[in-house]
């Protein structure tokens, strides 16, 4: 059987299995790399005066991890950069927001020409190589260049923008051609890789084939999926029945006092709609006063990328606004908003989802959000909360029975918030199964397995 190599940007430090202390995604990858043997190569996070291309590697549980440390202007002008300030706006719709310039494109270029000449040495002939995410578009086509004959897969974690966006981006033919080094590409939903396929055929005259499986441009062919991303739903819903969870659990709602929470758990970030979610929440208050104090809101949401600017505004403008709401309508006994800028730990979150009677995830756009799906495994199925969630996130293509919203408009989520808030129990359980056989069903190892299944049946270029 063909070893994996997972490439992404960053690495996971190798732990136990299943300790679930990890994201899902860390446990995934892990999973598949454990049983196929192999290794997983990235960045190390870490900055060294002047590129070497040593490449740390550690024997874990099953597998190996190889990682390079960067310089500072790769960091600056493909990490924060290109990545960051350019890909992540545009591939998230907010051309507004995103920064075309040349020395950030060089950047990411120069960046993924060093991980291929890194990595390269590492893959041996039989190989399947899975690239993950935006970081590294070009990183396959690096590795042909490079005489790398292997099977090699790309997932995007992210949306993939409407083809009138990304034609602003000067670079856009050139990177999404590189994109046809690959054998396979995936990605969460249909909306994702048709706007994929539109920009291929449309703008570049690349022709559909199977069906519209396969991408055909000057000569190489691609085989596109939608590969929706799951949880370990098991483990998850374990957490959430630990011990730290029951006692998170209690405490929350011995400090909620009897009224019903509504919880918000998200990266600090422009995408996750979070102005727009205190706004409609502001709205339901000033809608329903008789409601007003039945309900709070928690909001957990951690700072990321706190060096790119657009990250700093937003982390002003929320902390201006839920001023301004607890100000308005605070009382002695009760404030509206509870907001907080740290992480937590995953059994915490779990009890925290468990103690809340509702579950607000109202991205402007998500690749998928795996926070939708974990509140709805910590939920208990006697008495389970209600998740509202955006139109607009990948996972609102499984999740139909969730409270479905516009996030852009504060009348929807207000009304939303009312319709959670006086959902039967009944119902809520027949939504909540409905949602939670869904997770089961497709849970982060098949998604893994869906994707490397794929992968592996591609037959291998002849010398
Ligand atoms: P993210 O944008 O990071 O991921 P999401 O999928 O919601 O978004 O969350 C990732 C993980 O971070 C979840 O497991 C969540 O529990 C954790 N997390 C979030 N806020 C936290 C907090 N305050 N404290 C502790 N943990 C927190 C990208 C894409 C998504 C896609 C994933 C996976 O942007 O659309 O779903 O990759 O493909």
């Amino acid at each position: 059987m063909s070893r994996l190599i997972v490439i992404s940007n960053r690495v996971s430090a190798p732990q136990g299995s299943h300790s679930g202390a990890q994201g899902g995604l860390a446990v995934a990858l892990e999973s598949a790399l454990r049983e196929m043997g192999g290794i997983w190569f990235g960045w190390s996070g870490e900055q060294i005066e002047s590129f070497s291309g040593q490449v740390n590697l550690q024997r874990g549980d099953g597998y190996t991890t190889a990682t390079v440390d960067l310089e500072e202007q790769d960091i600056d002008e493909y990490y924060n950069g290109y990545a960051n300030r350019t890909l992540w706006p545009l591939f998230h719709y907010r051309i507004d927001l995103a920064e075309y310039e040349r020395g950030f494109a060089g950047g990411y270029q120069r960046v993924n020409e060093r991980f291929a000449e890194t990595v390269r040495p590492l893959v041996e002939a039989e190989d399947s190589v899975w690239i993950q995410d935006y970081h590294m578009i070009p990183l396959g086509q690096e590795l042909r260049k490079r005489g790398c004959r292997n099977r090699i897969g790309f997932f995007l974690h992210t949306p993939w923008p409407p083809r009138r966006l990304l034609a602003t981006l000067p670079e856009a033919h050139e990177l999404v051609e590189t994109l046809f080094a690959y054998d396979v590409i995936g990605f969460h939903t249909e909306e994702w890789l048709q706007s994929f396929c539109d920009f291929a055929t449309i703008e570049m005259g690349a022709t559909s084939e199977e069906g519209g499986d396969v991408i055909r441009y000057r000569g190489r062919s691609v085989r596109v999926m939608i590969c929706p991303i799951g949880i370990d739903a098991d483990a998850f819903r374990k957490l959430s029945e630990s011990e730290t969870a029951r006692r998170t659990c209690e405490q929350m709602q011995l400090s909620a006092v009897g009224r019903a929470m509504i919880v918000g758990v998200d990266r600090l970030d422009y995408s996750k709609g979070l102005e727009e979610r205190f706004l409609g929440y502001e709205r339901f208050l000033t809608e329903h006063p008789e409601e007003r104090k039945l309900v709070f809101l928690l909001q957990i949401a951690p700072p990321s990328r706190a060096s790119v600017q657009s990250y700093q505004h937003i982390r002003n403008a929320l902390e201006g606004l839920s001023g301004r709401i607890n100000g308005a309508h605070a009382d002695l006994d009760w404030v509206p908003i509870r907001y907080v800028n740290q992480g937590y730990p995953r059994d915490v979150l779990a009890g925290v989802y468990r103690a809340s009677r509702i579950g607000l995830v109202t991205p402007l756009r998500d690749g998928m959000n795996l926070v939708a799906k974990e509140y709805v495994a910590a939920q208990d199925p006697e008495d389970p909360g209600v998740l509202i969630l955006s139109r607009f996130a990948g996972a609102a293509e499984q999740m139909r029975e969730a409270v479905l919203v516009n996030p852009y408009s504060a009348e929807e989520i207000s009304d939303a918030i009312l319709t959670a808030l006086q959902m039967p129990r009944d119902e809520r359980i027949r939504r909540w199964r409905a949602m939670m056989d869904g997770i089961e069903r497709e849970d982060v190892m098949w998604w893994r397995k869906r994707f490397t299944d794929a992968l592996t049946a591609v037959p291998v270029a002849a010398e």
